[in-house]
């Protein structure tokens, strides 16, 4: 009988619902790393676009530099003004640019 709470145990490994949450931890993990810093230069919400000063993006490859990127989510156009520090990410879509991810900095 004693036995029976390592085989479940066991069980549950093998079937991966007991690393599922460590995996999930360790993504958002990744995820908050994989953030970039930046700086809204512009909100133009008729463009539906962000002008960011941004540092280097890692996954982008791309230097620091300032440029405009659309935006996943409308939303996101609401939550920031010129002058607010970000961190972010961006990430291609299609061709274009946007953002995906987006945090104020206070
Ligand atoms: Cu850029």
């Amino acid at each position: 009988m004693k036995n029976t709470h390592a085989l479940i145990f066991a069980a549950l490994v093998g079937m991966g619902y007991v690393a599922a949450p460590l995996a999930q931890a360790q993504q958002a993990a990744v995820a908050r790393d994989a953030l970039s810093d930046g700086e809204i230069k512009k909100v133009d919400k008729e463009a539906g676009k962000l002008t960011i000063k941004h540092g280097e993006l890692k996954n982008l490859e791309m230097p620091g530099m300032t440029m405009n990127f659309r935006v996943s989510d409308p939303a996101m156009l609401d939550k920031v003004k010129a002058g607010d520090k970000v961190r972010f990410k961006a990430e291609r879509v299609g061709g274009a640019l946007a953002v995906s991810a987006l945090e104020v900095v206070r």
